[in-house]
């Protein structure tokens, strides 16, 4: 960072020994993991900058947008509607999630049997050191499953405000009902928060720039099926990640940018890695940053991924809001039909999200898919085990991997990934 952001660290409630010891091991992480890949694109330096400064410039943006009297919404799910918030000149961003920090206090407030991602937005909460929920005037949560929800009861402690969103559990008739019902609360909210109405053109922009977004990450998905692939995982991981920080145009064009830069490669068949290594699909669990541990194993064992059928990936980004009618109302049921098709594992049953496993598979040509499931994370866990027979059935070889945000498993892991990639290779 080039800038001196401690007084506004400070200015935030940070704990700034807490988050130096944070950055001191981020830095290197990141270092480490994304700078030495072979072959990079070379638009990949946008998303290195982006992350030598997503605890500096970005935090500084959104205090100026604060001080010109915006409101900076925090999340931690793709449920959260981003076309409402920024119908009301909001910002939106996804809050610290991917790290352990501080297990010791978490561990006093949080079972020990609780996933990773969870006990992770508490440790950055409650050891203050996650700037973003520093800087969120309002946190959205959502009732999903059973640790999220019961968690929200103690989140508000450490957030200015909290907003709890109700959600179906079931994607019927009257689960369509309920979730319409709460995204219009939650308008009425961000409305009363902002001090703005949401109008029909205000809406109508709103879906128009988040389906900007969406739609430049799915041109970078398409390019993924080539062989050689033109970007590794793991950038296109990040670039999944930093979907949920940036500015939105600013991230549009940059993730366009580098579309252009792949569309050469794609002609030239130039890529990360060479034609026929083993493609690989990953699906479960959100990788928030900087949970980067499987696919630096996967694809340190000579494998490329192609896709991820995750929330911080194509599960989170695959439809786009239709424009509906020309009244606030009909937009809302726009938004509310695209958001269902979002196939998490809370639902029961959740059979979409086999199907688009398989599409996906399918489309980028596959070799292999790595199911991953955070440990103590009942939904995706138990709905392990049925993906992985009925793919198996289908012919695609599956490796589950449970794990948490630790790196004790690490050898463990990567002997298993190096034994499947032999599979694949038979
Ligand atoms: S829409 S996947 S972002 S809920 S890993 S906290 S499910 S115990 S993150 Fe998610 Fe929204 Fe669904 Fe997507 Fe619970 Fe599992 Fe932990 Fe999880």
């Amino acid at each position: 960072m080039s800038t001196d952001y401690r007084p506004m660290w400070k200015e935030l409630g940070l704990d700034l020994e807490a988050h130096d010891a944070l950055l001191g091991v981020l830095g290197p992480l990141y270092e480490q993991t994304f700078t030495k890949q072979p072959n990079r694109p070379a638009g990949m330096k946008y998303f290195d900058f982006v992350m030598s400064e997503v605890h500096g410039l970005r935090i500084q943006e959104l205090m100026d947008a604060r001080k010109a009297g915006r409101k900076v919404v925090g999340t931690f799910c793709t449920f959260v509607p981003e076309e409402l918030v920024l119908a009301v000149d909001g910002v939106m961003v996804g809050l610290c999630a991917g790290a352990e920090f501080a297990p010791e206090l978490v561990e006093q407030a949080l079972p020990r049997n609780t996933c990773s991602l969870i006990k992770g937005a508490f440790g950055f909460a409650m050891a203050r050191v996650c700037p973003y929920l520093a800087a969120s005037d309002l946190v959205v949560g959502e009732n999903t499953c059973d640790g999220k929800k019961k968690g929200w009861e103690l989140f508000g402690e450490y957030a200015k405000d909290l907003y709890v969103m109700d959600l179906p559990q079931v994607k019927s008739e009257q689960g369509r009902a309920l979730y319409r019902a709460e995204v219009v609360k939650l308008k009425d909210r961000l409305e009363a928060l902002s001090g703005r109405k949401i109008t029909v053109d205000g809406l109508e922009a709103a879906i128009a720039r988040v389906n900007a977004k969406r739609s430049a990450m799915h041109r970078l998905y398409c390019l993924r099926a080539a062989d050689p692939a033109p970007i590794s995982g793991l950038d296109a991981l990040l670039a999944n990640q930093v979907f949920f920080y940036d500015d939105p145009e600013r991230f549009t064009g940059s993730v366009n940018a580098i579309c252009d830069e792949l569309e050469a490669r794609v002609a030239a068949k130039q890529g990360v890695a060479r034609a026929g290594a083993p493609r690989i699909l990953v699906s479960g669990c959100p990788m928030a940053v900087p949970n980067w541990k499987l696919p630096s194993i996967i694809e340190g064992a000579g494998a490329v991924i192609v896709g991820e059928e995750s929330c911080v990936g194509e599960r989170g980004t695959q439809a786009l809001t239709e424009i509906k009618g020309s009244t606030v109302e009909s937009m809302i049921d726009g938004i509310v039909d695209r958001y269902l098709k979002i196939d998490c594992a809370i639902f029961s049953p959740n059979p979409s999200r086999l199907t688009h496993i398989e599409a996906m598979a399918k489309k980028y040509k596959a070799d292999g898919v790595v199911h991953y499931g955070l440990t103590f994370c009942n939904p995706y866990q138990i709905e392990a085990g049925p993906v992985e027979k009925a793919l198996e059935k289908k012919g695609i070889p599956t490796l589950r991997i449970d794990t948490d945000y630790g790196p004790q498993d690490a050898g463990q892991i990567r002997m298993r990934v190096e034994a499947f990639l032999e599979r694949l290779k038979g």
